[in-house]
């Protein structure tokens, strides 16, 4: 049931307990939690982020909470010995009175705060390559400042979270069941989505064979994962830590070259706008190879194209999959919206094609390139 909004405000108060502070205002452009700013009058009206985890897409939050926990300290760590600042570079997650890093509604959902960066922005869209390649930057760093960390102790918040063969089989699961009856309105797009069936396995085979190593790696690298700083134009932090888990690199350079180098929104319903913008790829390609070149092997390198196409694909059947599932997992506007982003990932899927030659030659010419 729906919390009214002085318990909202209650949440928040558990976080700042001796603080006066402000009703939480609704924030933020995510697909899955439900994220609040509120303010501290005490603090000249400092300002932190109260968000409810989606306990739909992350079953167990106090493993969400113990991953993001220990991933911030790390990196805190390293940020102070990289001369960065402490305070802007990761998030600092608020304990409550009690001493624990979240707090229990009466649903049972789970809620945390953590800092909020000031004078930083998140871009839903942008077209400014700069702002992309410094996107770049923060998610190689990110990587790279996570090198030492030991992948085999963080939990998997979502099980198969980027396993492409697991996520056909759910695709076809909502297919066979079609619970909103949607499917036959649709059938020409299940099967261009069917088509690339045969595709899905090429990463999670590598990681198989041994061809490509886990790292830890964040898994949901859009553009408003990364915040950037108003003034310098720089990225400042890495945020949305729930999927921070072992992963391949393809992931993550894939995930952030589909949503930040489509021409258009993820949700554009006009498909002629939705093009791959090479110029926005190579900046992007640019910033994180300057970060994360060295520690990469040549066969991870050429893995960074095939992560865009798998990454698009990926999410072009789960948005279908929720959509026939009757939109039970992304949150959606109108009821066409999880249709219209997955028509818009099936037109990058041809984009990228058109274009995969270049993407190949690209990574592979800068991954060759220092600094
Ligand atoms: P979701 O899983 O729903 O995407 P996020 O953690 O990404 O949740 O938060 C949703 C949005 O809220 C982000 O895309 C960003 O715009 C904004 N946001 C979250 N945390 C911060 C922060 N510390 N500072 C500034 N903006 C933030
Ligand atoms: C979700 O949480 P957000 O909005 O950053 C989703 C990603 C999808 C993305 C599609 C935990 O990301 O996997 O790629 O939407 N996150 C989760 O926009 O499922
Ligand atoms: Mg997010």
């Amino acid at each position: 049931m729906k919390l009214t909004v002085e318990e909202v405000r209650a949440l928040a108060a558990q976080f700042a307990p001796e603080g006066k502070i402000g009703v939480p205002k609704p924030f933020g452009g995510g697909h899955i939690n439900d994220t609040y700013l509120f303010s501290r009058e005490d603090e000249n009206g400092a300002q932190y982020v109260l968000q409810r985890i989606n306990k739909n897409a992350f079953p167990n939050p106090e493993d969400v909470m113990d991953n993001m926990l220990r991933v911030t300290e790390y990196l805190r760590g390293v940020i102070i010995k990289r001369g960065g600042d402490p305070v802007r570079e990761t998030l600092k997650l608020l304990k409550t009175e009690e001493g624990r890093f979240f707090a229990i509604d009466r649903n049972g959902d789970y809620w945390r705060s953590y800092s909020f960066v000031a004078d930083s922005v998140s871009y839903d869209r942008c077209d400014d390559a700069n702002i992309f390649c410094e996107s770049g930057h923060a998610f190689g760093r990110f990587l790279s400042m996570l090198d030492g960390f030991d992948a085999a102790s963080l939990h998997e918040t979502i099980v198969q979270f980027h396993d492409t063969p697991k996520r056909f089989r759910d695709f076809h699961a909502a297919v066979e069941k079609d619970a909103a009856g949607r499917a036959d309105g649709v059938r020409d797009l299940i099967e261009v989505a069917l088509g690339y069936e045969p595709f899905a396995d090429t990463l999670t085979g590598q990681l198989r064979s041994g061809d490509l190593p886990l790292r830890v790696t964040h898994n949901d690298t859009k553009l408003n994962n990364v915040l950037i700083d108003e003034k310098t134009g720089h990225a400042v932090c890495v945020i949305d830590l729930d999927t921070v888990m072992p992963g391949l690199c393809a992931y993550d350079f894939g995930d952030a070259i589909r949503y930040g180098a489509n021409t258009a929104a993820e949700d554009e319903t006009d498909l002629s706008k939705v093009r791959l913008d090479m110029d926005m790829y190579r900046a992007y390609a640019t910033g994180y190879l300057s970060e994360v070149s060295d520690q990469l092997t040549m066969r991870e390198v050429d893995s960074l194209p095939v992560g865009a196409r798998m990454m698009t694909l990926e999410n072009g059947i789960r948005f279908l999959g929720d959509y026939l599932n009757g939109d039970i997992y992304f949150k959606t506007d109108y009821p066409e919206h999880n249709l219209v982003r997955a028509r818009t990932q099936f037109k990058l899927l041809q984009e990228i094609d058109e274009h995969w030659d270049e993407m190949l030659l690209c990574v592979r010419d800068l991954s060759t390139r220092k600094g």
